[in-house]
């Protein structure tokens, strides 16, 4: 229906819709442009000073990749300064040059340099130079500039060298071809397969900017429980495309290879890794790939684990199977990446264990454009696991890094848990491979055992929300992510700083808020969810929200009850040399200290003991109580967020603040929900009252677990684990 409206009433109208509609812009935000929305600098000094310093650049070159550089520039400076600014073509009297001829800069040697590396220079006579030998190292190289200005740095004196610690830096998507995400909590995957190859959504650009504002390079664009359709010819396709947009970009794409796929989609009637035919028709298929994608990454593989096909189907290793595909990829230079996430139902050993146990005695078979991809912990995922005793333990094998980004068991998309803090703490756990000094990060940087292929990856928070990953706050985890892999001795605080003001503003006590709030949360979480060392506590399927008591699944394994061993006299697995022995795959002085009651730290107690109830811990407590108390403190800590997070109202946009205050509301009633179903089925054991300091639960056991029942459709789930 068309309405009229004599003239002067339309004008007037108008004005007033595009007043409102600036007044809405300017204070609301969804949170699309993530961290890179160069908003003007707040701060007029700082604002004064950049313009006067920056007010034209040149970049070098004439590419899709400087194409990109220069218009990410032009973006971000007018954005960031206000001002028009000049691309100067003659390169004069530029303040801002990007160039390739790092030979010309004075005092540097160019060894210094990574392919990826790059330079940020000021002085008084030259003004700003960011040097690198590729255009992927000036993109880089711009990226870290603007986020200078976006976090109001000091610009005079620049001499930065920066240099990516790992060299593929990759996000793993567990994206299905239907467009729903496994373990993705932020709406559909972003990858519209049916509309590609010719409808390019602008989601593609901005996730390929986002990427590589955070060094990210590659990324699987699959689940790992693989579909083996993604590699015929109508959707390699459609790989191609992304492909295409994401080449500028530094970004490499790689595919989730089903291990049957030679049954599936090439009429074989095998797919054993020593059969010819089997080896003939992956060769073809890789040859077909790169048809399509020149510099294709690789594959990334699940075989033999949770009912996916692999080689153990024909009696074959994991090696036999990682060569065979390594074979094919060889002649092209792609990679095969391995997952070392295998567990058996037959085998009586416990589940931890099993990873190390399957692939240590294959150390030194793999070809070498194999990687060995391990999960930070040896179960899966959890909010707190010690990291797994295979870092360290194959010398001869590149290993790794598998982090979780998307938050499965850390409270998915109703939760903020800021993850950086577990990624310091696993990469810079000590594997005492070589004796002290042997941190995680030195095996999977490729350091420790001087491997070249090297890497890191992320199980992405990605979805179609406006916002990206669900929680406002979940875009820090995307974020950091990105900077350890490029560098993993950055703080998490640091990071978490960075994020904060790029995300929301450069105003001190937010920021400090923010940080503060970000920094504690994930012990939080760990101490409302599963606190001293405890693990697997969630429920059934989707993991979402308690469930403790579930004991009734096909495989033991699969059980919290398997996890925590709850019984009359205590809780926790034993695996000390009295246990399981899982202790003994950890290099020595670990296995000692975790094989001691007292030595354990108290983070990883029930992870490695089986504790009496009445035990002493270190605060004086006895466990059950100090179970209580860390369950209590959890909650009493989101409560803390709740102030926090109103202490801001009005220094930050009122969408995202209303977004987070409603969504810590969620995670305060998840934290008692937690607390109150815990400690209830727990008490079944500990026959103890519950300690005065924890607010006593109202419901019995009979509603915790049906509760456990009310939400068959969380979202990501999976039927059955
Ligand atoms: C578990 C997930 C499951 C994944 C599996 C994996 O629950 O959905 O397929 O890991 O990593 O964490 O393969």
């Amino acid at each position: 229906m068309l309405f009229y409206f004599p003239r002067p009433v339309k004008s007037k109208l108008i004005l007033f819709i595009t007043i409102l509609a600036s007044a809405i812009q300017s204070y609301a935000e969804n949170g699309y442009d993530l961290w890179l929305r160069y908003q003007k600098i707040e701060n007029p000094e700082m604002l004064a000073h950049y313009r006067e310093t920056i007010h034209s650049f040149s970049v070098e070159g004439n590419s899709p990749t400087t194409e990109i550089i220069k218009s990410e520039l032009e973006r971000g400076l007018i954005g960031l300064l206000d001002t028009t600014i000049k691309t100067d073509e003659d390169n004069s009297s530029v303040q801002l040059k990007l160039t390739r001829s790092i030979d010309e800069i004075e005092g540097f040697a160019t060894k210094e340099l990574h392919d990826e590396g790059y330079i940020i220079r000021s002085s008084n006579l030259s003004g700003i130079i960011i040097a690198s030998p590729t255009e992927i190292g000036l993109l880089y190289g711009t990226f870290h500039f603007l986020r200078l200005l976006q976090t109001q740095q000091e610009i005079d004196q620049l001499n930065i060298i920066d240099n990516p610690k790992v060299d593929r830096r990759i996000l793993n998507h567990w994206d299905n071809l239907d467009r729903t995400s496994e373990r993705g909590y932020a709406g559909f995957s972003i990858w519209d397969w049916h509309k590609l190859p010719v409808y390019l959504d602008k989601r593609y650009t901005d996730y390929a900017r986002a990427n590589a504002s955070i060094g990210i390079n590659g990324t699987v664009l699959t689940n790992v429980n693989a579909n083996a359709l993604i590699l015929t010819p109508q959707y390699l396709e459609k790989v191609k495309a992304l492909a295409d947009l994401f080449r500028p970009y530094g970004i490499k794409v790689y595919l989730t290879a089903r291990f049957s796929a030679p049954i599936e989609i090439g009429g074989l009637e095998t797919a054993d890794p020593l059969e010819k035919s089997v080896q003939k028709w992956w060769n073809e298929k890789a040859k077909e790939i790169y048809s399509y994608i020149p510099d294709f990454g690789g594959f990334l593989v699940k075989a033999n684990s949770e009912g996916q096909p692999g080689p153990q189907n024909y009696g074959r290793t994991h090696a036999d199977g990682a060569n065979m595909l390594a074979e094919a990829l060889q002649p092209f230079g792609g990679i095969v990446m391995w997952r070392a996430f295998v567990y058996s139902n037959e085998e009586p050993v416990d589940r931890a264990m099993q990873a190390y146990n399957e692939f240590k005695p294959l150390d030194g078979q793999f070809e070498n454009n194999v990687i060995v991809q391990v999960k930070n912990g040896p179960i899966d995922f959890q909010p707190r696991e010690p990291f797994h005793p295979l870092f360290g333990a194959m010398p001869q094998t590149p290993v790794m890094m598998e982090f979780q980004i998307t938050q499965e068991y850390l409270g998915q998309a109703t939760q903020m848990v800021y993850l950086a803090p577990m990624y310091k703490e696993v990469l810079d756990s000590d594997t005492y491979a070589k004796g002290k000094g042997s941190p995680v990060a030195k095996v999977i940087d490729g350091s420790l055992f001087e491997h070249d292929l090297n890497g890191i990856a992320g199980v992405a928070n990605i979805g179609t929300d406006i916002n990206w990953t669900g929680h406002p706050m979940a875009q820090s985890n995307w974020y950091a992510f990105g900077r350890l892999t490029w560098n993993s001795e950055l703080t998490a605080r640091t990071i978490a700083e960075e994020w904060v003001r790029m995300t929301f503003g450069n105003e001190g006590k937010m920021v400090s808020t923010i940080c503060n709030m970000l920094m504690s949360s994930w012990e939080t979480s760990i101490n409302y969810m599963t606190p001293l060392g405890l693990n697997h506590l969630m429920a059934t399927g989707h993991h979402y929200g308690p469930g403790p008591w579930v004991d009734y699944l096909p495989r033991a394994d699969w059980n919290p009850t398997y996890f925590h061993r709850a019984d009359k006299e205590g809780v926790g697995f034993d695996r000390t040399e009295k246990g399981s022995n899982a202790v003994n795959q950890y290099f020595s002085p670990l296995s000692k200290v975790f094989n001691s009651r007292k030595k354990t730290p108290e983070k990883f107690l029930l992870w490695f003991h089986h504790v009496k109830w009445d035990d002493k811990m270190k605060s004086d407590r006895i466990l059950w109580e100090e179970l209580g108390w860390k369950y209590q403190s959890g909650i009493n800590e989101v409560r803390t967020f709740i102030d926090q997070w109103e202490s801001l109202k009005g220094s930050i946009d009122d969408e995202r603040h209303q977004q987070v205050s409603m969504l810590l509301q969620i995670q305060l009633d998840e934290a008692i929900w937690w607390k109150d179903a815990c400690m209830t089925y727990f008490q079944t054991f500990s026959e103890m009252p519950f300690p005065d300091f924890m607010v006593t639960p109202t419901k019995d056991l009979e509603y915790f677990k049906k509760k456990e029942k009310s939400t068959p459709y969380a979202p990501g789930t999976r039927p059955q684990w």
